[in-house]
């Protein structure tokens, strides 16, 4: 199939326009659009101008000009679009989190093997050229044995008790927030850099605002880990939606036997590499994986999203680009968000190593 395949979007909010900005940059076609309603669908898909007007969810999902659909709607949407675009034989792009538990998202992941199409979950961050460096410095034994890993993902834009959104809602965002939003992005990183598999984590959570808009919040502000990794190696997280002057703040620190790296997404052409003798910062170079732009020309976030949505449709003409994120790595952060509030609520260490092998199978066996 084509590399510029013809992309229906579900969900017309942020992350729509987002997909949909990465499509056409693509060279692909935008060939219907819908939003979780019929109203929102009336109201809003015109401005994305597709290729055809469409009513209804369904009557996207089962046209014939529409081979791969981009599911961007509240999370307990999540695995039903997807079960149906997988069902109708569509490749499949669905934001995190692939479902709000993890049997469900296995069973997608089984699907959509069984289906033998394209599956991509957005772990976009994985797409920072720094990223692939940092990636490229452990695989080829520059930094040496990872001992520790940490950092964290602080964000503000819940921080204020009117701010709210469906995300604080369990029954549309599912019961985990904070850490199913954007802890799974770390943790899907650091285990990308380092090649490592978190395998038992304890964790805690906590609601800094206890309501929100008149009704009592159930799901978490932040959340704090530690944990370990199947390499010997530990490591501690932050995740906060509440931390005031934090817009996008993914940090991560990885601490190896030859040498220190460091990278800020809110400052991503950079990586900071510390060594004994002395400590350097390597600035996105033009040869780079996934330069796009010339040095001091700073690529961001849609440039991700561009590069992941261009891997994502080199699958679908059949060759799967190394590092593509697919609904294996959705099932895997599934687990790790039962994992974290399974944990937060016994304060036990939870192991998901076991989980990993299944995950790491359902992975080989595509
Ligand atoms: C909101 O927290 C959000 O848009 C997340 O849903 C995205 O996954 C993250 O990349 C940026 O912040």
């Amino acid at each position: 199939m084509s590399i510029h395949p013809r992309a229906g979007i579900i969900g017309t909010g942020f992350m729509g326009a987002v997909h949909s900005r990465a499509i056409r940059r693509n060279g692909a076609v935008v060939s219907r659009v819908v939003g979780s309603t019929p109203e929102s669908t009336r109201a809003t898909a015109p401005s994305f101008d597709p290729e055809f007007s469409t009513e209804t969810v369904w009557e996207l999902i089962r046209a014939d000009d529409v081979d791969v659909v981009h599911i961007c709607t509240p999370n307990a949407t999540h695995a039903g679009l997807a079960r149906a675009a997988l069902e109708a034989g569509k490749h499949v792009v669905c934001e995190k989190p692939l479902a709000v538990d993890a049997q469900e998202a296995t069973e997608l992941a089984d699907l959509a093997r069984s289906m033998g199409v394209v599956a991509a979950v957005p772990f976009v961050y994985r797409f920072y050229p720094s990223v692939r460096r940092a990636r490229a410095r452990i695989a080829d034994g520059t930094s040496g044995r990872p001992y520790l890993m940490h950092g964290s993902y602080l964000q503000d834009w819940l921080a204020v008790p009117t701010d709210s959104d469906w995300r604080v809602d369990p029954e549309r965002g599912g019961p985990s927030r904070a850490f199913a939003d954007i802890g799974v992005h770390w943790c899907d990183l650091i285990e990308f850099v380092t090649g490592h598999r978190i395998t038992r984590l304890s964790a805690r959570t906590m609601i800094a605002i206890p309501e929100r808009g008149g009704r009592r919040v159930t799901t978490e502000d932040a959340a704090l880990l530690m944990f370990e990794t199947d390499r010997g190696s530990a490591g501690t997280l932050t995740v906060s939606q509440v931390s005031v002057g934090r817009k996008n703040r993914l940090w991560f620190s990885i601490d190896a036997a030859a040498e220190s790296m460091s990278f800020d997404q809110e400052n991503p052409e950079t990586l900071w590499v510390g060594g004994l003798d002395d400590n350097k910062v390597l600035t996105r170079g033009g040869a780079d994986a996934y330069s796009v732009l010339p040095p001091g020309h700073p690529q961001g976030y849609q440039d991700c999203f561009d590069a992941f949505v261009a891997d994502t449709y080199r699958a679908i003409g059949g060759t799967v680009p190394d590092g593509l994120p697919t609904f294996a790595d959705g099932v895997r952060a599934a687990h790790l968000t039962e994992a974290v509030l399974t944990s937060a609520r016994t304060e036990q260490w939870i192991d998901v190593s076991m989980r990993h092998n299944t995950i790491e199978k359902v992975a080989t066996l595509r």
